[in-house]
């Protein structure tokens, strides 16, 4: 005969195990290691989520292109497979026309003026375009500033790329970016730029200091000129088919803690922006600080004309630089 106290701890057992089955976990895509800013970002705001949800609901990030290179995540997740996707603004820009124009180079004067544009109206519309591609944009995260870095040799004015080829995102504005500068351009997954620097088949590439140091393409490409020519947010995206099927109470929550991660993001970032620069210099990569940016950036004038290509977008362009 049962004991009236295994009865109650049976029960709890059934409860814990019907919590279990109807807990949800979101599964989320990033392309960095752990304990990069943006994954441990995403992280965070699980902790969030599941505390607000007394577990019902948890986030696990698939780090380290786990689940794929951003561009077949980017499909995934608009076909519900995936659930959440932290990425570049850059492989959306042929999907979505809007986010093109926070990618295009020297269109933000500083990570400052970027917050400005992003935590206003103006990010609020760029996150609404996605949901028309099946995707909720959820927040902004930093991707600082990215620069050429490459194996030949320092790059101290525009005409030191002449000839040099260069990986770039997935996205024709960046094939034009650096094309414009007089270099070549070919696009290609991030997890192949360390092998085809290192066999040859090009030269270098461009990103900020946490990527250029955490793939370890400052190992292959040792000298990093710092230009600064593309200030592009990082962007949380959630597949809308996963959303669609939340509470709207649920909805809130996510987009709550969501918020909250930008915060935390922010400050992750600024220390391994620092961490990250001290450890290529201490490796031996020679860092150009010294760079006439003007000259790149007169030679981006095509660019816009390209890519801001409509009075919406041309729009977008002129309140971006009109933010102070
Ligand atoms: C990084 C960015 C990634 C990815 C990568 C790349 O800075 O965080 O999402 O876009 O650059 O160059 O592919």
């Amino acid at each position: 005969m049962f004991h009236f106290k295994s009865i109650a701890a049976i029960a709890g057992v059934a409860a814990l195990l019907s919590t279990a089955a109807n807990a949800q976990v979101l599964r989320s895509s990033d392309t960095h290691p752990d304990g990069y800013p943006t994954v441990a970002a995403v992280q965070y705001m699980g902790d969030l989520v599941s505390a607000a949800t007394d577990g019902r609901i948890s986030i696990e990030v698939f780090h380290s292109a786990q689940l794929g290179e951003e561009a077949d995540t980017i499909e995934q997740t608009r076909f519900g497979v995936i659930d959440l996707n932290r990425v570049s603004l850059g492989p959306f820009n042929g999907l979505v026309p809007e986010t093109r124009i926070p990618s295009l180079p020297y269109i933000f004067r500083s990570t400052e003026h970027m917050h400005r544009v992003m935590d206003g109206p103006i990010g609020d519309e760029i996150l609404a375009a996605f949901e028309p591609h099946d995707l909720i944009g959820l927040a902004f995260y930093d991707g600082g500033a990215r620069s050429f870095y490459n194996s030949q040799r320092p790059i101290r004015s525009i005409d030191d790329l002449a000839g040099l080829k260069f990986r770039v995102m997935q996205s024709d504005v960046f094939v034009d970016m650096v094309n414009s500068l007089g270099a070549n351009a070919t696009p290609m997954p991030y997890g192949e730029v360390y092998s085809a620097i290192q066999t040859g088949v090009i030269d270098g590439a461009e990103n900020n200091p946490p990527s250029y140091d955490t793939s370890g393409h400052a190992e292959v490409a040792k000298y990093y000129t710092l230009d600064q020519h593309l200030i592009v947010p990082e962007v949380l995206v959630m597949s809308k088919q996963s959303w669609d099927a939340l509470s709207p109470e649920d909805q809130e929550i996510i987009r709550w803690a969501a918020r909250q991660s930008v915060h935390y993001q922010r400050g992750a970032w600024d220390n391994q922006e620092q961490a990250s620069m001290a450890a290529v210099i201490a490796a031996g990569t020679e860092v150009i600080t010294e760079i006439d940016k003007q000259p790149f950036i007169d030679a981006m004038a095509p660019v816009y004309e390209t890519y801001a290509d409509t009075p919406e977008l041309r729009d977008l362009v002129a309140r971006i630089q009109a933010t102070p």
